[in-house]
């Protein structure tokens, strides 16, 4: 068994090992990522056909294609799918998976049996999670509130309990994450040689690692004060409802940046290598992505600005959500000054990261908006948020994960997709994202409340806009999805480092061989040395 082992050593990974049994029992980080891709592909594309028949309903006014009751559950599985099961696991469980390793210059994470665990868990969990629609369904909104979530006679707990399941596999990996940064880098590799996506990631391990248990322990007691009636959260049995408001958003604003800086991290990417340039202020992009980690676990109260909590807590909460603004307002900064000046190439990868730039600013700012108490007052639960929340999570981190994708994919795969098609795709998403999500800031300033099968008749122009704009979308991610299996399929082969990047998946072969370098490297310099 050993020497056969070792003659095909030289192999590169997709080859390392023959079948699906030798897949599903991988050991190594890379076929962790790529299994991950798969499922949260296909996670995905469920969610975003939620996303349609959402769109679809609200194309008029009154019932078009369901019923109330109906949309309610289509909305909340939209929302638990494509939280939970594509854009927290998204960026760190498949792209940090299969690059952390290679980026360090080690050959897995720390603990590859526990990677492999992690991913048999999130799988569990996504698994329970959809049980859940066996049930008469979930109705709560992603965000399971109380006193409604105790109350609703469905699949709460089937869901909820699912989630806690994810959440453990969250925990898991970051764990796996820090102890592979702390331990497994290659000789001369100090922190501050660290490529910026590591950084990224490493900040995100730290909060899945800290804020998830917090969600872990309040799902456990909606769930326990479901079956057993404790009376934590049931103002009838003495408990509080505002504390789930409290618990949840102590994790689920972490949580926002569990979804963002990852994204943040490929930006970094991307802006050095196609603008062929030493990138900006690595410094300062490092830490702040610290700083935003550190800052966020403070903010959770701009949740609650009219759920009665005190008006100096609100003010606090308001102060210091904005100082997130000072770290990410750096990040902007420091990738417009990398590209000045620099010798910049649209390719398709770089088409999403000034994508990325462009909305995920606005997204931001309009965070700023909701931040000041008084204008949220007016704001909270309209249409307004909605659109907030897609710039940041579908306009900040959905374009940079496209992004990323198309950067390592000749990596992941040893082929190249076509460029005219990915161009074509970027085109599609980002138009149809505008179209969708920028009508919605209006509607939500003129009132439209969110979460509404049904709005009144003056809305419907600005509706049947987003609608049309929703089927943009699709038509974008549907172009993307044939390229990357054209790419699979007939793609040209690809060099080791198609695009001139510097860090050092792009000094290893493409694809990588099994245990990623032939000889663990030794580092002199910093990670991006354009001149
Ligand atoms: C790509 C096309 C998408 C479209 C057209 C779309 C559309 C919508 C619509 C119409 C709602 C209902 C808003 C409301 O009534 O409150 C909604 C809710 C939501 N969406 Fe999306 N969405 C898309 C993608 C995504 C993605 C990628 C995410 C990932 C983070 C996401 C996360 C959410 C969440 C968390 C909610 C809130 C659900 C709730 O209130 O429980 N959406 N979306
Ligand atoms: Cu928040």
């Amino acid at each position: 068994m050993a020497h056969v082992a070792n003659a095909t050593h030289n192999e590169d990974y997709l080859h390392h090992g023959k079948g699906l049994w030798s897949w599903m029992t991988t050991l190594d980080h890379k076929r962790i990522g790529l299994m991950y891709f798969l499922s949260i592909l296909v996670f995905f594309f469920i969610g975003g056909i939620y996303a349609l028949l959402i769109r679809t309903e609200l194309i008029a006014p009154g019932s078009t294609i369901m019923g109330p009751d109906q949309y309610n559950k289509v909305m909340t599985y939209h929302g638990s799918i494509m939280v939970f099961m594509v854009i927290i696991p998204g960026i760190p469980a498949f792209l940090g998976n299969f690059l952390l390793p290679i980026m360090l210059g080690a050959k897995d994470v720390a603990f590859p049996r526990l990677n492999l665990a992690s991913y048999y868990v999130f799988m569990l969990g996504a698994f329970i999670s959809v049980t859940s629609l066996f049930t008469t369904g979930v109705d709560t909104g992603w965000t399971f509130y109380t006193p409604y979530s105790l109350q609703t006679k469905s699949g709460v707990i089937l869901m909820v309990a699912g989630a806690f399941t994810m959440g453990m596999s969250s925990i898991l990996t970051g764990l796996n994450f820090i102890v592979t940064v702390h331990r497994l880098r290659a000789p001369g590799m100090t922190m501050t040689r660290m490529p910026l996506m590591v950084w990224a990631l490493y900040s995100t391990a730290i909060l899945q690692v800290l804020a998830t248990p917090v969600l872990g322990i309040t799902l456990l007691l909606l769930i326990f004060e479901r079956l057993f009636g404790v009376g934590i959260f049931d103002s009838t049995l003495g408990g509080d409802p505002v504390l789930f408001q409290h618990f949840f958003w102590f994790y689920s604003h972490p949580a926002v940046y569990i979804m963002i800086l990852p994204a943040m991290g490929v930006i970094s990417e991307l802006i050095a290598t196609f603008s062929r340039k030493t990138i900006f202020g690595y410094t300062a992009i490092a830490y702040s992505s610290l700083a935003i980690a550190v800052l966020s676990f403070f903010v959770w109260g701009h949740h609650l600005f009219v759920s009665g909590q005190s008006e100096w807590a609100g003010i606090l909460f308001s102060f210091i959500t904005m100082l997130v603004g000072v770290p990410t307002a750096i990040k902007m900064f420091n990738w417009v000054a990398t590209m000045y000046r620099g010798s910049v190439k649209l390719d398709a990868p770089m088409l999403f990261a000034v994508g990325f730039m462009f909305l995920f600013l606005i997204g931001g700012l309009t965070g700023i908006m909701l931040a000041t108490i008084a204008l949220d007052v007016h704001l909270h639960d309209t249409y307004f948020v909605v659109a907030h929340f897609h710039y940041v999570m579908v306009g900040g981190t959905l374009m940079a994960f496209m992004g990323g994708i198309y950067y390592w994919f000749p990596k992941m795969f040893g082929k190249m997709v076509n460029e005219f098609p990915a161009k074509l795709s970027w085109f599609f998403i980002f138009l149809g994202f505008n179209v969708t999500f920028f009508p919605q800031f209006i509607l939500g300033s003129l009132g439209m409340p969110r979460r509404y099968f049904d709005y009144l008749p003056e809305f419907t122009a600005l509706n049947r806009i987003s609608t049309v704009g929703s089927y943009l979308i699709a038509t974008g991610f549907l172009i993307a999805l044939g390229t990357i299996i054209h790419g699979l399929i007939a793609g040209r082969k690809a060099t080791a480092n198609p695009w001139g990047g510097k860090t050092l998946e792009w000094t290893i072969a493409s694809p990588p061989i099994h245990d990623n370098f032939n000889k663990i490297p030794v580092i002199t310099a910093g990670p991006y040395e354009y001149r």
